[in-house]
């Protein structure tokens, strides 16, 4: 029997379940929350669509990874070969390795019913450029069968300056290397070895030709007008201290972004690091970081560290919905008409949300309060408020001030409500994961936790559910000041806010 793909469209399709010097590029203004007229237009075209290059996008547009790529030529303490590269994944097994042809077919049925999806990625489970094989006959079938999608690619770097003119010639003009240190120092805490040029090199010298292999790798990507986004792993005690230097390293190279992303660490997946208890940074660790590098770079703080299989939206994962048995069954239509109407439709709502957005800004104009406050948003997606707080994976997680609201990156939780009844235990892992917040606004709200909350001193605003995101946001925080101004309520620090290691199942 075949199961029916239907194409899902706006909102509701997500409520289911989830810069390059060719002269064009403006590296003063890239940056990831940037929008509309932000952007040199080249830019701009390359990124709009790019759920993890632009945080505006990623609340519209999906990616899917696909599994070609096992072996790797480096080895990181934060990896344990049975799991996803954590580059750019969770430790979360893949669930199937796909060969090109396989891959190439799972991309069409995606792209058939998620005509959200817009990029393709090739992120592990391995390095995809210790498998150039696979990955570019991979890329090379994509090509041909679903021009309109975007080709991204992630790697360690070893092998990427062999590789550039490859890279450019498949037309993927997104790449991202993980360069998690410029001093090898540094460099042989992280890696006890790389492979290069048939043979094993350990220590000092192994981290100093990764290192430079990845800075050439990256000059020779960016000298092509390719964006480039950098990862870098947050170890406390090991690189922490490190990463503002590799930021100006990476910046003056031209890279479009650096996204700096917490180590996952848990004992169970059997890392170097986690049987060994180095720790993870916490939220106020990794968020101050994330400020002191943020300057002409935008820092990305959008992250959901997806594993090599992911496919959906960031914080969503539907990749259990197309394993290669559900695929032989699917009835793949793809179909760039309708492909294109979904997205001519998420254009009209993206610029629909910014005149939102900027109309409530008004009545913030030329105020000189210095509060910033923190809230948490459940949404499915859309950029508007769509979810319930027992069904929320997830909160987004703003910063609210004078000057508007800008997202600072997401809680994991599990979800409270299962299936009728709400988990005591769960919801107080939820209030931990967001206790550094205000306030949390959601679609809809039971009395029980609502009133967990208030206790816990997070309002509940449930008053724009459905609006959107930061037009609500902003109405709110007027009034918030003003309950300031009164006396009725006191900002200021609360928790630390809870960060869950890993990243999302299905
Ligand atoms: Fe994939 Fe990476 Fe391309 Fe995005 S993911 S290869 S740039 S399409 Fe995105 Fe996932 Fe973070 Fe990577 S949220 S782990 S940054
Ligand atoms: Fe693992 Fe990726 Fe590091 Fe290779 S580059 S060891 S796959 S995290």
């Amino acid at each position: 029997m075949q199961a029916k793909v239907i194409p899902i469209f706006g909102e509701n399709s997500v409520v289911r379940q989830g810069c390059g010097a060719d002269g064009d590029v403006d590296q003063s203004s890239c940056g990831s929350s940037a929008g509309y007229g932000d952007l040199p237009p080249a830019v701009w075209e390359k990124v709009k669509n790019h759920p993890c290059y632009s945080e505006e996008a990623h609340h519209h547009y999906a990616r899917m990874h696909v599994a070609v790529a096992p072996a790797c030529n480096i080895q990181c303490h934060y990896c344990n070969r049975k799991y996803d590269c954590s580059n750019e994944s969770r430790p979360g097994v893949v669930s199937e390795k796909l060969t090109p042809e396989m891959a190439a077919k799972k991309v069409l049925a995606v792209a058939s019913a998620i005509p959200q999806m817009t990029v393709v990625g090739i992120a592990g489970p391995g390095d995809p450029l210790a498998n150039p094989a696979k990955t570019f006959r991979t890329f090379d079938l994509i090509m041909k069968e679903a021009p309109d999608i975007k080709l991204c690619l992630s790697t360690n770097g070893l092998a990427l300056p062999d590789y550039v003119q490859t890279i450019q010639d498949f037309n993927v003009d997104h790449v991202t290397i993980t360069i998690n240190m410029i001093d090898p120092e540094v460099g042989e805490q992280i890696y006890p070895w790389i492979f290069y040029h048939k043979k094993r090199w350990k220590g000092k010298d192994a981290a100093k030709i990764l290192v430079e292999r990845q800075l050439e790798g990256l000059e020779m990507l960016t000298a092509k007008g390719i964006l480039v986004k950098v990862n870098s792993v947050m170890i406390p005690g090991v690189n922490d201290t490190h990463l503002e230097a590799v930021n100006q390293a990476v910046k003056s190279r031209g890279a479009f972004l650096h996204n700096i992303m917490p180590l996952i660490s848990e004992a169970e997946h059997g890392t170097y690091y986690g049987l060994n208890g180095q720790r993870g940074p916490t939220t106020q660790e990794l968020k101050t970081l994330q400020d002191r590098c943020e300057g002409e770079m935008t820092v990305m703080r959008h992250c959901r560290q997806c594993r090599a299989d992911a496919v959906g939206l960031l914080g969503e994962d539907r990749s259990a919905e197309f394993t290669s048995e559900k695929i032989q069954d699917m009835d793949v239509q793809y179909d760039r008409e309708t492909r294109q109407a979904y997205q001519d439709y998420v254009e009209q709502e993206r610029q629909d949300k910014v005149l939102a957005k900027e109309a409530e800004l008004v009545a913030l104009a030329g105020a000189s309060d210095e509060t910033t406050v923190l809230v948490a948003v459940a949404t499915k997606g859309g950029s508007r408020i769509n979810e319930h707080f027992g069904h929320a994976a997830e909160f987004q997680v703003y910063e609210l001030s004078v000057t508007g609201a800008k997202f600072v990156g997401h809680r994991r939780v599990d979800h409270y409500c299962l299936g009728g009844y709400g988990e005591e235990e769960t919801l107080e892992t939820v209030i931990k994961a967001i206790d550094d917040c205000v306030a949390v606004f959601i679609a809809k709200i039971g009395l029980c936790p609502r009133k967990e909350l208030e206790t816990a001193g997070i309002e509940v605003a449930d008053q724009y559910a459905h609006a959107y995101i930061e037009q609500s946001l902003i109405a709110w925080f007027k009034e918030y000041l003003e309950r300031a101004q009164r006396g009725d309520v006191q900002p200021g620090c609360r928790g630390s806010g809870q960060l869950r290691q890993g990243a999302y199942v299905a």
